[in-house]
């Protein structure tokens, strides 16, 4: 299991992860607006294979053209480096990778 991030470990995290902010040291959350309803769908779903991939899940939240997604490691309690794996992940696949 990776170890959970501390409050210094979540910041420097996401200084290296634009638009991605810290909720405490639970969990790190961003919202994507996206052209379109389409478009949305399209990064949710290539989100989700990721996710089955690397055997790491996001939260999802999901309005229209409007993604957030919010990444926890449910067994460590917190933010880990699974996390911040999904996330840089996630960066890519909206940037079109
Ligand atoms: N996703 C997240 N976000 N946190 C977890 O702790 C987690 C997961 N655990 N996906 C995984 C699956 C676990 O349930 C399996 C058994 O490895």
């Amino acid at each position: 299991m990776s170890e959970r991030l501390d409050a210094a470990g979540v910041a420097r995290l996401i200084e290296g992860l634009p638009g991605w902010e810290a909720e405490g040291e639970g969990a790190i959350v961003k919202e994507f607006r996206l052209r379109d309803h389409v478009e949305a769908v399209g990064l949710v779903v290539r989100v989700a294979v990721a996710a089955e991939v690397l055997n790491h899940h996001p939260e999802v939240w999901w309005v229209y053209n409007r993604v957030r997604f919010r990444l926890s490691t449910h067994d460590a309690g917190g933010v880990t480096e699974k996390d911040a794996e999904l996330a840089r992940r996630i960066e890519a696949l909206a940037a079109g990778g």
